[in-house]
């Protein structure tokens, strides 16, 4: 079992899409283990985007994330990690397949309706950036029907 930091982007909440995306996780066989909408601050924006800090277009991304309200989840499954980001697409929205969610809604690099961590790593750092220790730990009885 591997769990995963998911972000709905300010776009992503703008443009009316959290439950449909709830709704692509949750169909998967995913168990939500955490859940809060929040306007993220500078500092929090800084260190979930740190990696990226010497990027040219980083001053523009910390400006976006910061600019309205995110939805951060933690979803939970085996390679949860791989799964969500093959449900994500690929980062720009014009390259990305339609039956993923940039592929469905996105036009964009930047505007790309949502982030999902790309490793292990990554994913333990987000979850404690963002979580701390607030995920709900429950049995989903439907995962007895997910997994053999
Ligand atoms: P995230 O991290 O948001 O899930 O996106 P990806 O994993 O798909 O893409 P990334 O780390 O390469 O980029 C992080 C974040 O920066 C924005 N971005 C990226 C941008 O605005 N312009 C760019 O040229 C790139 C490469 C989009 C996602």
């Amino acid at each position: 079992m591997q769990t995963t930091f998911i972000m709905i982007k300010p776009d992503g909440v703008q443009r009316g899409l959290v439950g449909e995306i709830i709704n692509r996780f949750e169909q998967k066989g995913l168990r939500l283990v955490g859940l809060k909408q929040l306007i993220p601050s500078q500092e929090l924006a800084a260190a979930h985007y740190a990696v990226h800090s010497e990027r040219p277009f980083y001053q523009g991304l910390i400006k976006f994330i910061t600019s309205g309200p995110v939805v951060a989840m933690a979803w939970r499954g085996v390679e949860a990690i791989s799964v969500a980001r093959n449900l994500i697409g690929p980062t720009n929205g014009r390259e990305a397949s339609p039956g993923t969610i940039r592929g469905d809604y996105a036009m964009d690099i930047g505007h790309n309706i949502i982030h999902g961590s790309d490793a292990e790593e990554t994913a333990d750092f987000e979850l404690k950036l963002w979580f701390e220790e607030e995920l709900v730990e429950w049995e989903r009885s439907a995962e007895n029907w997910v997994y053999e």
